[in-house]
């Protein structure tokens, strides 16, 4: 999904700040709230939702660390539910700018991206187990002011996955936060979205070419469990804890990713053979319910996946 590409119901446009601060920019991001029937599976069952821009997850975010964001949220008219922004890159007030908003309004804060790295956002608005576990969730990234550097290097591609939960349609609120009801997982959206190894449904899988540095974007959007993140048939050849630069972990197998937080690991696959990878939710539940997706690295992988802004296949 391209930041170009939100212009159905997102728009996102950038403004230069002033002379002065040169490379902090104003970045406009407008969110509609859309309550609709989505497609949850590759077989195209639909489940009752709530979503950010009618995607799951909504639009992916990415500015640079010392930008600002300058945020609306727009609750359409005809949805029955207040709803909120709970951006995690936001150092700001609980009780002001991630207040709900009622149908038919709108609300605008702004905050600054003080940190970088990988960080959800999600709608907080009572009761928060079933806004997310609905869809209300997608990744603001914020990449470091510096750049990228030999300690954190430029990735050939880069993709965006997101884990999130699916519950059965009429699964109470407090059924979602006990974990009653819940029927599989979702990765951007879909249970088994890249893996026709396990459902003949799927069309779709990522791709590089052997030898290059695929760099994922790892958020857990699921509200009650950890993701154990493993890449099978692999190793993380670096992990960065929050997506952080400063943060780096070596050669990892399986990262630990805590509900409502993000990772970025890159792998590198063997160079002069084609492989495949299954990046997994190592926990058996989650993987077998819908968690897994095939990474193919062959010398003929499109050369627009996980390219110019191609996070989201
Ligand atoms: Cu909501």
């Amino acid at each position: 999904m391209k930041l170009a590409k939100l212009t159905t119901g997102i728009l996102a446009s950038l403004a230069l700040l002033g002379s002065q601060t040169a490379a902090a920019k104003v970045v406009r991001v407008e969110m509609s709230v859309v309550e609709k029937q989505v497609v949850v599976d590759n077989a195209g069952t639909k489940n009752k939702m709530w979503t950010y821009g009618g995607t799951i997850p909504g639009p992916v975010v990415r500015v640079t660390q010392g930008d600002t964001v300058d945020f609306s949220l727009l609750n359409e008219k005809g949805n029955k539910q207040s709803h909120s922004m709970d951006f995690h890159a936001a150092i700001v007030d609980v009780l002001d700018e991630f207040q709900g908003v009622r149908p038919g309004r709108k609300k605008d804060f702004k905050f600054e991206a003080k940190y970088p790295g990988v960080f959800i956002y999600h709608c907080g608005a009572d009761a928060m187990s079933e806004h997310i576990s609905r869809g209300m969730y997608g990744v603001i990234i914020v990449d470091p002011k510096e750049g990228y550097s030999d300690a954190f290097p430029k990735p050939d591609r880069e993709y965006v996955i997101v884990e999130g939960d699916l519950f059965e349609d009429d699964a109470t609120p407090s059924e979602r936060t006990n974990n009653d009801k819940w029927k599989g997982a979702l990765i951007n959206g879909k249970q088994f979205h890249y893996d026709p190894v396990h459902d003949q449904n799927a069309s779709m899988v990522l791709e590089s070419k052997p030898g290059e540095r695929v760099r994922i974007f790892f958020v857990n959007a699921k509200i009650n469990e950890s993701s154990a993140f493993h890449p099978i048939a692999g190793i993380w050849d670096k992990v960065w804890d929050n997506g952080n630069p400063k943060n780096v972990r070596y050669g990892m197998q399986t990262i630990n990713v805590a509900p409502a937080h993000g990772v970025i690991a890159d792998l590198i696959s063997p160079e002069g053979r084609s492989s495949n990878n299954a990046l997994v939710d190592h926990q058996m539940k989650s993987a077998l319910n819908g968690a897994i997706t095939v990474l193919m690295n062959k010398p003929d992988a499109d050369p627009k996946k996980g390219r110019n802004g191609n996070l989201v296949l």
